[in-house]
């Protein structure tokens, strides 16, 4: 896939570009619900992760399971387990300093900074797909109706835009202020929703709470996005990275092991009462054969 730099995409809601730091970033998604973050990557990192899915992704199949079909409106494509296949989403975005600043700001204070990936997917809403269904992700756990409004911020999803993502394509839309509605609201009642329509390396921050859905792409064009979610190490991730061949996961930085779990979090995920890490003898930044 290419990317053509576009003109500036349109809707109101507040951009914040990725310099602005955590601090700002983090207090416009408690307020707001989501932010959206300008040039969280850059439009070559971009290319490069869709480079390196592109293959994947071809031969990848359509959901066709009629709850996935309904839930995500008809022609989509989701190649999950990221850090598997893509060499820049293991050393660039798992080494992301913006990304482990928002982390620390949002779990360090409760979790003393241990968070992991809950998932970590590509999703391609290819032409003609139906709106998603509105839901939060925080749904993914049994654990999110109970606490939802109690609980401090357990889980958060960057949606990252790997192609140009406009109202036509597909862009997420969401429902301002919903990481405050009672949870029994999930759809939009009163207010329009906002469309992300975002440039090719900008992403969506969203809270857990709140209620946000793909848009329907009318156009004749894929719109991809990169969706990456961040949880407290109290929750399971969604997806195990014990699939990850040890000689992948020993060519990464110990900073982006401890992000697919196969190092231990503080008290838990551990073995024998040791670290995991230890107990596996796991080496770190060695250099993986094949790579360049
Ligand atoms: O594809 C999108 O725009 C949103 C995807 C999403 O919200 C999800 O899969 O949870
Ligand atoms: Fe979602």
């Amino acid at each position: 896939m290419t990317i053509s730099m576009p003109p500036q995409p349109r809707d109101s809601h507040p951009r914040i570009p990725a310099n602005a730091g955590a601090d700002a970033i983090v207090q416009t998604l408690k307020d707001d619900g989501f932010v959206i973050i300008e040039g969280f990557i850059s439009p070559e990192q971009a290319g490069r992760l869709n480079e390196e899915v592109d293959g994947h992704m071809e031969t990848h199949p359509y959901i066709t399971k009629p709850v996935g079909k309904a839930m995500f409106g008809g022609l989509n494509k989701r190649r999950a387990n990221l850090p598997e296949i893509s060499k820049t989403f293991r050393e660039d975005i798992l080494n992301h300093e913006l990304l482990h600043a928002i982390g620390e700001t949002i779990f360090g204070p409760v979790h003393e900074g241990n968070y992991w990936i809950g998932a970590a997917g590509v999703l391609d809403r290819c032409p003609g797909t139906g709106q998603q269904l509105w839901h939060r992700d925080g749904s993914v756990t049994s654990l999110h109706p109970l606490v939802h409004d109690r609980a401090p911020l357990m889980m958060i999803t960057f949606l990252v835009a790997l192609s140009q993502t406009t109202k036509e394509n597909g862009a997420t839309l969401f429902c301002p202020g919903s990481h405050k509605w009672d949870i029994a609201q999930s759809e939009p009642v009163s207010e329009e929703p906002i469309v992300a329509e975002l440039r090719p390396g900008d992403a969506c921050l969203l809270s857990w709470n709140t209620v946000h859905a793909g848009g329907s792409n009318q156009t004749a064009h894929v719109r991809r996005a990169m969706a990456l979610s961040l949880q407290s190490t109290t929750m399971t991730p969604i997806e195990s990275s014990l699939i990850i061949p040890r000689p992948v996961v020993e060519s990464m930085t110990q900073r982006a092991q401890r992000l697919v779990a196969w190092r231990s979090a503080k008290y838990l995920w551990r073995a024998h009462y040791d670290d995991l890490e230890d107990h596996l003898g796991l080496k770190s930044e060695q250099p993986l054969e094949g790579d360049a």
